[in-house]
């Protein structure tokens, strides 16, 4: 943890699980090559998955048609379709005013469109994807957030996948409680109709299907990062983030 730390804003919320951690670390010393074929990755997550066919450790399903270079990713063999009648997203935990928004109410709560490259941890990466959706410090900031919340848990309508972040990393301007990506309303493949967006961090941040999000004491490690992944998971240089480490 010291001249290998992932990047220069993490270190300070540097709470991920002791395994995620090593991983990570491990992973940096790799360097860029090493961390898309790092074989640590790929037998810890294979394992789990066993059927997966394919090179692609982290759960990948097929390409999908006219993705521009996107895989779909699930680790539900089956995901109901949500729409503007049946949405929804809670937000509780440690909160002041818990709440649930209708799809109608994020949209028309204010904005913001960002254009980023987006990563996979496994090596395939989409360049310059515009995502346009609320701020989640937005969300947060309605649902008046404890002082004794230290961290936010994301939960999917998937009824498998979660994530987590850091209150620090959620409440940053880059994360969003995204509605739309590459300018359309986001699709059933890609977590429409509403999906986390952690710019910063590799994709398996970015939560499809979104539906509840929960303020805890702690960190609670997502799905992917029980199987050892790093709750803090900063993409590089990659990125384009110009204060990023240079190994990941
Ligand atoms: N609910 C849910 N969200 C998820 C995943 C998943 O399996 N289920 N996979 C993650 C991973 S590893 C990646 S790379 C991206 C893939 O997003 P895409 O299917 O839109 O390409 O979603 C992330 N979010
Ligand atoms: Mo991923």
């Amino acid at each position: 943890m010291t001249s290998s730390t992932p990047a220069p804003d993490a270190p300070s919320d540097g709470e991920g699980s002791p395994v995620g951690r090593r991983l990570v670390l491990g992973m940096l010393g790799l360097g860029a090559a090493g961390l898309v074929s790092a074989p640590y990755v790929q037998r810890g997550t294979e394992s789990v998955l066993g059927a997966v066919s394919g090179k692609d450790p982290t759960g990948v399903t097929g390409l999908l048609p006219n993705g521009g270079g996107f895989r779909y990713y699930s680790v539900a063999p089956s995901v109901p379709h949500r729409g503007p009648r049946d949405y929804g997203l809670a937000v509780g935990g440690l909160v002041d005013r818990p709440a649930h928004h209708s799809l109608a109410d994020l949209r028309a709560m204010p904005q913001q469109r960002m254009v980023r490259d987006v990563q996979c941890v496994t090596g395939w990466r989409v360049p310059h994807t515009p995502f346009e959706g609320v701020r989640l410090s937005h969300v947060l900031e309605l649902a008046g957030v404890r002082p004794e919340a230290t961290a936010v848990r994301f939960t999917c309508f998937d009824g498998i996948y979660s994530e987590s972040l850091t209150l620090k990393q959620a409440l940053r301007d880059d994360v969003l409680v995204a509605l739309r990506m590459q300018d359309k309303n986001i699709g059933h493949e890609h977590g429409g109709p509403v999906r986390l967006y952690v710019a910063p961090m590799y994709f398996y941040k970015s939560a499809k299907w979104l539906s509840g999000i929960t303020l805890t004491r702690e960190v609670q490690p997502g799905y992917w990062e029980e199987r050892g992944y790093s709750v803090d998971g900063w993409v590089g240089r990659s990125n384009g983030r110009d204060d990023a480490p240079t190994a990941a």
